[in-house]
């Protein structure tokens, strides 16, 4: 018999059915982010160096070295993963075409060629403003800057990257996630932890003054525990952020890997989805002090997806990743980080919920445990197969051979 036909019944013995699991899995697109392509570099000046605290190591060959090629390698790696997904473009990757203009300026005529690519791809788009690998970012501190030209200067890119945004969900005809993250903080002890917040608190609400139709854009805030350099003060902390998105009812963007390292976001799901609108996740996987290690099919990635299933909170969840190595093949690390990601929402999709949900409402703490256990051993492996099939990609022993191929033919000659 078909390994699939035996899982589905296997399953179907405790009330799940695969079916519906496949169905709600095609449906979820995930935000694919540009920068794991050429290790955050972009394309706007020849010589960026990457800044924020943010730090990618390794050098393997082939990193793309302009528009065309990550274009070209993220649709190779795109042809390799199931499901439709969409595009996660940072502002340094604009498409300036020679012209020299600098952040506070971009309009969409910076974007229109990755705007026309992705709706060649059928991809959505989200965006984020590049407040960092600039001038004037190289202090450590942006929108709460003390110097207030410096400020007026990332307020303008994010007001502009809000408008691009906008623009963006206009022409796709689905709402682009505008993600604010910033990198200051300070290396060492501050005097003032306050001032920074307040003129943060202010240029953000500076930033966000324009109200903009929410079937184009959403607003979203991302905050850090510690970066590279910002180890002893970070500005926009989790408390900060978490405070300002409800206080505005802005997006929280939950990054896995910016919390202490026994920390999982698997638990603020349910709590901060009370009190803001919707939340944006960055899966990421930290590693001591590295917070952007390639996703893999993990405890934290399965309770992160469990918890969206269970809880409902799917139709409120923008799924992005967020990871960068240069040590590995570049589309190897999309293909790997976005399939454990869809196989981590495919088992909480698969499991016994109702099941699950009875036993502990009638306080069998016993059976709980047994049928998570159970849980675990059923042939899930059929399952993800069979979606992989159905979607055209080749399964998890597959990918890799052509992956090899292009690694042959083009990144090599790079
Ligand atoms: C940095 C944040 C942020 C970045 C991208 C490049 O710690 O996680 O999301 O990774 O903006
Ligand atoms: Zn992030």
């Amino acid at each position: 018999m078909n390994p699939y036909t035996i899982a589905k019944e296997r399953y179907a013995a405790l009330g799940v059915d695969t079916e519906q699991a496949i169905r709600t899995l095609t449906a979820i697109p995930l935000s694919l982010h540009c920068w794991q392509g050429d290790d955050v570099g972009g394309f706007e000046h020849s010589a960026t160096v990457l800044g924020g605290g943010l730090a990618v190591t390794g050098n393997y060959p082939g990193k793309a070295r302009s528009i065309a090629e990550l274009r070209q390698d993220l649709a190779k790696a795109l042809t390799l993963i199931p499901g439709r997904h969409r595009l996660n473009l940072h502002a340094c990757y604009a498409d300036l075409g020679g012209r020299k203009i600098d952040r506070n300026e971009y309009t969409v005529r910076e974007f229109q060629s990755w705007i026309d690519w992705a709706k060649a791809q059928g991809l959505g788009m989200d965006f984020n403003p590049t407040c960092f690998s600039h001038p004037l970012a190289n202090d450590g501190f942006t929108l709460s800057h003390a110097n207030r030209e410096v400020r007026q200067f990332w307020i303008d890119h994010c007001i502009a990257s809000r408008r691009i945004g906008a623009e963006i969900g206009r022409q796709l005809g689905t709402p682009c996630v505008t993600n604010i993250w910033i990198p200051d903080g300070s290396k060492d002890l501050p005097a003032d932890r306050l001032a920074p917040r307040l003129r943060l608190a202010e240029s953000l609400d500076l930033v966000f003054g324009e109200s903009l139709d929410a079937n184009h854009h959403l607003d979203a805030v991302e905050s850090k525990l510690f970066g590279i350099g910002s180890e002893a003060y970070v500005v926009g902390s989790h408390e900060f952020y978490l405070g300002y998105a409800v206080k505005n009812q802005k997006l929280l963007c939950l990054d896995a890997g910016h919390f202490h390292p026994t920390e999982s976001i698997s638990d603020k799901i349910s709590a901060v989805l009370q009190f803001v609108p919707e939340i944006l996740l960055h899966v990421s996987r930290g590693v001591r002090w590295d917070s952007d290690h390639v996703v893999i099919l993990d405890d934290a990635t399965k309770a992160i997806m469990q918890e969206l299933v269970r809880g409902n909170f799917l139709p409120r969840t923008h799924i992005g990743l967020d990871f960068f190595d240069a040590s590995i093949n570049r589309l190897a690390a999309w293909i790997i980080g976005t399939r454990a990601t869809q196989q981590s929402l495919l088992l909480a999709l698969l499991e016994p919920i109702e099941k699950l949900r009875s036993a502990e409402n009638a306080g069998d703490y016993t059976s709980r445990l047994a049928l998570l256990e159970a849980g675990k051993t059923l042939p899930f492996s059929a399952v993800w197969e069979e979606f992989c099939q159905r979607q055209n990609v080749p399964h998890d022993h597959a990918w890799l051979a052509e992956i090899k191929t292009y690694e042959k033919d083009v990144l090599s000659k790079r």
